[in-house]
Formats: C-alpha cells, structure tokens, sequence
C-alpha cells in the first residue's frame, strides 16, 4: 500500500490544537479511502524549543524534512517571543530552504458561512491568490545603522529578480488556465513603486504571450482591496508580490467567513523538496489552549496537500467532508458564531468520513 511520509510541525498557540485535528481528520481519510496509508514524523520546533534551546528549530532540522512527501505546519508565533525571530527562525527558514516559492491562498464561501459581504454568495467569490513566496519586500536585506539614535535609519530592501517574477507568473498564469474561467488578475504598486513593479508588469506582459487563452487584466494593490469588496466575480486568479498578496489573502479570508477557515501550501512546483500546507491563521494568542480554535483551515490545508500528492478523490472526499461540517451551523465555532469546540468539529469530520464509505448492508 501506498505510504505517505508526512512531516507535522504544530509549532505554537493554536498550531498545538488544529495540527492533531488535521492528523486525525488524515488517519479517519486513510481509513475510509483504503489505497494508501500516512506514516506521521511530528517536530517539537517553535517556541517552546526557542525556550530550551535557543533557536525555533534546529540548525540541521531541513535534514529529517527532505525525505518526506509533505509538510503539515500549525503557525510560528509565541506571546514572549518577538514575531520576527519566530518568524524567520521556523517558517520562512523552511519555505526558503526548499525554494517554496510560490504561496497559493484558494478563497471561497462555504456552505452555511455568512459572510460579509452583502449581495455576495458562494457563487461570486471564488478566488486563489497566488502569492510569490520566495523574495520581494521579505528578502531579508536590510539593516539599521545608528541604532536607538535620533538620526537612525533603517531599511527593509524588496529584491525582485527577473528570474524569480518570471517562475511566479508562469505558475499563476498556469494556474489561471487550468480553472474554468481562465482569468488572472495581476496585482502591481507600479504607478509609485517604479523599478521592481514596473519590471514586474513587464514580466506579466511577456509571460502572457505564452498563455494567450488565459483572460488577464492589471490592478493596482490598494485599488484590488476595493474591488475585491464591490466586485467580488471579477475576480478569479490573482498573482502579487509577497507583501501584496499576503495582506490581500487575510482580507480574502475574512470576506470569506473567518481567518479559521483559509488554507495555503508554500508549493515547490518543481517538486525538488517537499512542499508545505498550512493554515493562513497564526497562532491566536486570545484563544489558544481552550479547544476554541477552528479546525477547518487546517482541514482544507488537508486537502491541498492530497491535491498535491496526486490523491484528488481523496481531497474530494475530504473536502465535501468538510463542507457538510461548515454547512451544519451545530458544528461552527466561535469565531463563525457559534459554540462548538475544536474536537466536536473534528469528531463530526472523522464520523461523516467514516459515513460516507459505510457500506448499504444486504438485507
Ligand atoms: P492570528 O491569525 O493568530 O489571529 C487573528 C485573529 O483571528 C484572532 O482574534 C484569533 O483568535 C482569530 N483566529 C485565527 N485563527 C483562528 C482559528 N483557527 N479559529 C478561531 N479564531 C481564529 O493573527 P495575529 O494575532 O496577528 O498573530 C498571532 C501570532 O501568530 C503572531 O506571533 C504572528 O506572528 C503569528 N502568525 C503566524 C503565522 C504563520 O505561522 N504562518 C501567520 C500569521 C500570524
Ligand atoms: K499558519
Ligand atoms: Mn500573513
């Protein structure tokens, strides 16, 4: 049977609570499907090991990581600990080291979510934000001089390089081709941002000769949030800079229903390395060890992954698993209005997974 090496790495807060939920939801999918199996490693990394030991992870922790088929991450982030060291000491060290460079963010309305956006149902948003995961304006370059001084100045460098525009715009405009609509939305800055962004439309316009099927127009960044809001269908497939497009993914999330619900995978399109799955949420501090956080983010993060593995009747089975648990408003938690826990949710996922194969009995 088909084995399934799959790293988990809950980290910290609400990544301890959503990432057993996910493994469990995964063993309960293993079950009812029956072609294959997964063989879970999880890794203690993020806060608590900072504590310890003084890094989030260890300095040859990509080793283990390599030979696995995928990754599964809670969130980096630890109410002591400053978000820039959680930050770059765990989750960016893995998506740099395995070149993950692109971040695809899927939005849609669920079955029974009230969104709010008024005049707007499941039909009329239905997104994925392609977001470049590998440079831009969190390179890294930087510095400050004349540190706690009145004439200190500091700088973060957003480093575009041609080669790096080129890959992430190939991936979205592949990745707009292959939904019905065939439409990508490319998001710019250039009207103030006037070398990277420019070189970036550039690049758009030369890669979209080789997509001439694909339906693609240009939007400037703050004008997307608007349209976002007044023209939810006009929107299909977009593709921004890091920064752009990571702050476009929590309001698409939020327009959605919930930051609980959103998924992403930190995807090496090349598959050299393995890929990451993730839920877009951090770690939540104002809820974390109370059994409140949604799992349903991390469920559909789930279902990238068996995406990206190849496993696409799984995903299938998971994910209309997953709507029927966002359909039934007994199963929302807190953050969608309702009252049920992390483990109510999970356990309604495992029975409807278990549901859906049992078998008619002969009379
Ligand atoms: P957050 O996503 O942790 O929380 C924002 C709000 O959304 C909170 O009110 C929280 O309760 C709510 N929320 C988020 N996920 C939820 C879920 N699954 N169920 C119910 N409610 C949910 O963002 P933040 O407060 O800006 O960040 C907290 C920490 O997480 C920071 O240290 C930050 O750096 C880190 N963070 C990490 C990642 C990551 O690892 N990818 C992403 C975002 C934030
Ligand atoms: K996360
Ligand atoms: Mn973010």
């Amino acid at each position: 049977m088909k084995t399934y090496k799959i790293a988990c790495i809950p980290g910290d807060g609400i990544g301890k609570e959503v990432i057993p939920a996910g493994q469990t939801a995964l063993e309960a999918l293993a079950k009812a499907q029956q072609g294959f199996r997964f063989e879970f490693t999880s890794f203690d990394w993020g806060g608590d090991y900072y504590r310890k030991h003084g890094v989030m992870m260890p300095a040859d922790g990509l080793e283990p990581l390599r030979k696995m088929d995928a990754i599964l991450f809670g969130s980096a982030g630890d109410p002591d600990i400053p978000d820039h060291i959680t930050l770059w000491g765990l989750r960016l060290k893995i998506c740099q080291g395995f070149d993950q460079y692109a971040n695809v963010r899927p939005t849609r309305i669920l079955p029974g979510i009230d969104a709010p956006l008024k005049r707007c149902g499941p039909k009329d948003l239905d997104w994925v934000i392609v977001r470049e995961n590998s440079e831009g304006e969190y390179a890294g370059v930087g510095g400050r001089v004349h540190q706690g001084h009145p004439i200190e100045a500091a700088t973060d460098v957003s480093i575009m390089t041609r080669a790096g525009v080129e890959r992430i715009m190939r991936f979205a405009f592949r990745l707009a081709q292959s939904r019905p609509r065939k439409l990508l939305t490319v998001v710019t800055k250039s009207n103030a941002q006037r070398h990277a962004m420019v070189m970036w439309d550039e690049i758009a316009l030369q890669v979209s000769k080789e997509f001439p099927d694909v339906k693609w127009d240009k939007e400037l960044v703050d004008a997307c949030t608007a349209r976002m809001i007044n023209r939810p269908a006009s929107l299909d497939t977009l593709v921004a800079t890091n920064l752009h497009a990571d702050i476009l993914s929590d309001l698409a999330a939020a327009l959605a229903g919930s930051l609980g619900i959103a998924p992403t995978g930190n995807i090496d399109p090349e598959r050299r390395y393995p890929s990451m799955f993730e839920p877009i949420h951090g770690s939540a501090f104002d809820i974390m060890g109370k059994g409140l956080a949604n799992p349903v983010g991390t469920f559909w993060s789930c279902v990238m992954m068996l995406e990206h593995l190849g496993e696409s009747a799984a995903a299938r089975q998971l994910m209309q698993a997953v709507e029927s648990i966002t359909a039934d408003q007994s199963l929302h938690t807190r953050d969608l209005g309702g009252r049920a826990s992390t483990a109510q949710v999970t356990q309604a996922l495992c029975d409807r997974l278990a549901g859906a194969t049992a078998r008619p009995q002969p009379a």
